[in-house]
């Protein structure tokens, strides 16, 4: 191809071409190590005119996957899960279950005086859990004394200063002239709401909380103890809470207005459909058909935690870890937390930097 033929086709607009990948690897070894000057892709490659331009055409545009895994299995990554529920549905059981750890502790090795907070506490714990080479630093946020008080009105309060707190922080830190390179990440992702298994409908307490906090988190409401429920029960419960939260115009997490293609709706469409999740909670193994499998004890026979025959744990996981964790800090970043930011810097008039020194007078516009 001669030089004028060259400059022709580069500034021609070509449909995207699909350049197949070649077996050896993306960089072909005739490729100068230095080259001076600025980059500029060849159509045919560097004198290889007519041959091999299968191997030629490949830029390496698809390394930017491994390039991101081999990144995050170097940093790791933050997942902040909030569990909400009034005591002994089974909350530290099932992240205990979810994350097979002991991420959460279990009431029984409370002292008694903490058995029964006055009011709603806020405690949080963290773990690096660690799988495939990848570090997970999971903070397991626990809300003991949420709706066992006699009086739970604007019980969900507490919680919501919790959750706003943590956007505050993380603005702070956004704002910081000197900030760090990775803001640490104490928003809270996901937060799992546990409905007692009564088999009647949602109490006013479930409703308050979701009506509030549905707006500033990701709710994920389960039905806990389900095992306690028999399958006509279980069914009739979750249509019954189903159409209650839609009544009351709660939107839980995946949301329907974040959906971001066909292919996003159908899915999320599924699990909209399945929610509330039946859940089952344990961290006993036993023997079942030569398998040791997670599950209850009954006189009647083993509850299977993770066969969906038995309960909706499984789903539950494989829709919150498996295909959803990702999408779940997405929302929580540009939805949650960007709808909080752009109200503070409305509210403020804009917010000013901080300098490094902590000095600036704004700081306590914050
Ligand atoms: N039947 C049944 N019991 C469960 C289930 N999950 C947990 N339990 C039992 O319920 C009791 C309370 O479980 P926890 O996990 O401590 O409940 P919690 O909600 O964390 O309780 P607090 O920390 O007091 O708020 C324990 O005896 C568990 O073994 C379940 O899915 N089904
Ligand atoms: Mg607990």
């Amino acid at each position: 191809m001669t030089s004028a033929e060259r400059d022709r086709y580069m500034s021609e607009i070509v449909p995207p071409e699909v350049r197949p990948k070649p077996v050896v690897p993306a960089k072909p070894s005739h490729v100068a190590p230095h080259s001076s000057g600025p980059f500029v892709p060849s159509p045919q490659g560097t004198g290889g005119e007519g041959r091999g331009s299968a191997l030629l055409g490949y830029i390496g545009i698809d390394t930017i996957i491994e390039q991101m895994r081999k990144k995050t299995m170097k940093t790791g990554f933050d997942f902040n899960i909030m569990v909400v529920g009034q005591s002994g549905l089974g909350k530290s059981t099932l992240v205990n279950t979810l994350f097979k750890s002991q991420v959460s502790r279990r009431t029984t090795s409370w002292s008694r005086d903490e058995k029964i907070p006055k009011t709603v506490e806020i405690k949080s714990v963290s773990h690096v859990i660690e799988e495939g080479g990848v570090k997970m630093k999971l903070t397991v946020v626990d809300t003991p004394g949420f709706g066992d008080q006699i009086n739970n009105e604007n019980c969900w309060e507490p919680i919501s200063k919790y959750i706003n707190e943590q956007y505050e922080k993380f603005l702070k830190e956004e704002v910081n002239i000197a900030r760090k390179k990775r803001i640490p990440d104490t928003r809270v992702h996901c937060c799992l709401y546990f409905i007692s298994p009564t088999g009647h409908s949602l109490r006013q307490l479930d409703i308050e909380f979701m009506k509030h906090l549905s707006r500033v988190v990701n709710i994920i409401p389960v039905i806990a103890k389900s095992d306690t429920l028999t399958l006509d029960e279980k069914t009739e419960f979750k249509q019954r809470v189903r159409k209650e939260l839609e009544a009351c115009g709660i939107e839980c997490y995946p949301q329907k207005e974040f959906d971001e293609d066909m292919e996003d709706k159908s899915d999320n469409d599924k699990i909209r459909e399945a929610m509330p999740f039946a859940v089952v909670g344990s961290d006993k193994e036993y023997q079942v058909n030569g398998k040791r499998v997670l599950g209850r004890k009954t006189a009647w026979g083993v509850v299977e935690v993770e066969n969906p025959n038995h309960c909706e744990f499984s789903l539950l996981r494989d829709f919150m870890i498996r295909s959803h964790l990702q999408d779940l800090k997405e929302v929580t970043h540009n939805i949650h937390y960007e709808t909080y930011r752009a109200k503070r810097l409305n509210d403020n008039g804009g917010l000013h930097p901080i300098t490094s020194s902590g000095q600036d007078t704004q700081e306590s516009n914050l």
